[in-house]
Parts: structure tokens; sequence; C-alpha cells
């Protein structure tokens, strides 16, 4: 089953917004298989957002992601990835859509609340770089058939 990695990030925690969030994935019918609070080292969180190295916002995206404790989580479900992504919203919440997490909760691209994988590749990496297998719990949720055909 698909997997993907999503990250509450520090505003979203400071803002106690992490309940609301898990309440939206959890009432979609995706499936919760990991999660920890967690500060990222510098060192973690150029990892993660490598890709936008060159950026010019890359440094204070960095200081921010490692500013204060983020709610690392893995979750599980048919189409996850996109879905998602879709949940979530634009990356600027100025033009996210109402309804979207960051359409919602937001106004600030520098402070769009939450991380998501944008691929299923993606999604694999963040998962390994953010969590050890052992971290993960593989299960099967009892609404599941109520969930999948
Ligand atoms: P995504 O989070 O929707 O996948 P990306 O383009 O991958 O968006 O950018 C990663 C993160 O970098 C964004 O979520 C946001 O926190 C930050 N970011 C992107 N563009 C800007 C910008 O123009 N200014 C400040 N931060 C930005
Ligand atoms: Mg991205």
């Amino acid at each position: 089953m698909e997997r993907t990695f999503l990250a509450i990030k520090p505003d979203g925690v400071q803002r106690g917004l992490v309940g609301q969030i898990i309440s939206r994935l959890e009432a979609k019918g995706f499936t919760l298989v990991g999660m920890k609070l967690i500060t990222a080292s510098r060192e973690l969180a150029e990892q993660h957002y490598a890709v936008h190295k060159e950026r010019p916002f890359f440094a204070g995206l960095v200081d921010f992601i490692i500013s204060g404790p983020m709610v690392a989580m893995v979750w599980e479900g048919e189409g996850v990835v996109a879905s998602a992504r879709k949940i979530i919203g634009a990356t600027n919440p100025l033009y996210s859509e109402p309804g979207t997490i960051r359409g919602d909760f937001g106004v600030n691209v520098g402070r769009n609340i939450i991380h998501g994988s944008d691929a299923v590749e993606t999604a694999n990496q963040e998962i390994n770089l953010w969590f050890k297998s052992d971290e993960l719990s593989n299960w099967t949720s009892c609404l599941s058939p109520w969930i999948l055909e």
C-alpha cells in the first residue's frame, strides 16, 4: 500500500493545529503508520530540502524548520501521496483553496504549516530519511473494509 511522508512544521505545532490536521487525514480514510515529535537537526533539514539548496529562500527555510518541534508522520492509503497534497493545498497559502489545510490556516508561503511528499519516489526517500523501519507500524485498520472496496 502507498505511503507518504507528512510533517506538521514548527508553525503548525506552535499554533496548536496538530489535532485538527491529524483529524482531517484520519477522517479521509488514511492510516497513520508512524508519528513522532522531532526538532530536526540542521543536517536533517538540509537533506530534506536538498532539492531547494540553490533557491534564495533555502537558508531561511532551514532556519525555520529547525526552530522548534515538528510532527513527522507516515500515512498509508490508496493514492495517499497525491491525495494528501490536495488536502494540504497549494504551496502559497494565499492561493490555496479554502477547505485545504494551507488554505484554511495560513497566509504566507514561509509559514505554510505542513509538508507533504510530492511523488511516490520522494515519499519513500523522505520516509527513510526521517524514520527507522522499527518506528513504523504495519497494521490494518478495522475500518479498512468500509474505506477500501
Ligand atoms: P511544497 O512544500 O508545496 O512541496 P516546495 O516548492 O517544494 O513546496 O517548497 C518547499 C517549501 O519551501 C515550501 O513548503 C515553503 O515552506 C518554502 N518555500 C517555497 N517557496 C518559497 C518562497 O518563495 N519563499 C519562502 N519560502 C518558500
Ligand atoms: Mg516540495
